[in-house]
């Protein structure tokens, strides 16, 4: 369908040009939506970039209220997409971005299909405090369920600081995003489905269902445990995760 191929192209080109789109003309069905994001992924595939993993979107009560969307999304993460902990970001790179705090799985053994919360732990290898800084490529940042989805759930960018060992418990972990030292967001990992592990369980399943089966390797973005902060140049982002410890990065 020629339609699936100019959409991905349109907002391909956008998030390239850092130039907001208008929201799409005719809504598309999930599938399509779907079809839409692994187009424009394939085209940043033949640019080059790998995809490393995936993340999780509106996982959190908090995110699906900031956003006006009460279902569950993924969307596909390449290598050229992560930044360094302590690294920076050029703010012209991006629409209008938005960072939020968030837990990054690595896996050690591949996880596909459906699995128990136990099952999921067993295939972790690592378990990081992470940030997501999403940029929605649509116009003032507002889109319909099957729009986000296209637009590979407003994946922009994601740091991952140090893996620790799966052995933590996870299940009701202090986090407190802070930009230039204030604290912006104070929440906790259980707001993420309950337990983060939930998310995980749900981007086993979905991956498969698409075809991508989660590897060995694979990262995991469980999905922001509080609402997203706006970032603007000179800002400094650190968050704080208890047990896990820290990530942080700079916006030039
Ligand atoms: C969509 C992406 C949602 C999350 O962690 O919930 C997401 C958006 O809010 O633009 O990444
Ligand atoms: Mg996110």
């Amino acid at each position: 369908m020629p339609e699936i191929m100019d959409i991905a192209t349109r907002l391909d080109d956008a998030a390239r040009n850092a130039t907001a789109t208008p929201q799409l003309e005719d809504p598309l069905t999930l599938d399509d939506a779907y079809r839409v994001q692994a187009a424009s992924l394939g085209r940043r595939y033949q640019r080059g970039e790998n995809r490393v993993g995936i993340k999780m979107g509106f996982t959190s009560r908090a995110k699906m209220a900031q956003m006006g969307i009460d279902e569950m999304i993924w969307g596909r993460l390449t290598d050229q997409m992560l930044v360094e902990d302590g690294g920076s970001i050029d703010f012209s790179a991006y629409v209008h971005p938005r960072v939020e705090p968030e837990i990054a799985f690595v896996l050690k053994a591949p996880l596909a299909g459906k699995v128990t919360p136990a099952g999921a732990l067993a295939a972790v290898g690592g378990i990081a405090p992470a940030l997501e800084i999403i940029d929605s490529r649509y116009k003032d940042f507002k889109f319909s369920l099957t729009d986000v989805v296209a637009d590979n759930s407003s994946s922009s960018s994601f740091v991952v600081g140090p893996w620790t060992d799966p052995a933590a418990d996870i299940s009701n972990l202090g986090m407190i995003l802070e930009i230039d030292g204030q604290p912006v967001q104070i929440g906790s990992s259980a707001a993420i489905l309950g337990h983060p592990l939930r998310s995980l369980v749900a981007a086993a399943r979905l991956a498969d269902s698409a075809g991508e089966p989660l590897k060995a390797g694979d990262i995991v973005m469980a999905g922001g445990a509080t609402a997203a902060e706006h970032l603007a140049p000179g800002q400094h982002v650190r968050l704080l995760v208890q047990k896990l410890g820290r990530v942080e990065f700079s916006v030039r």
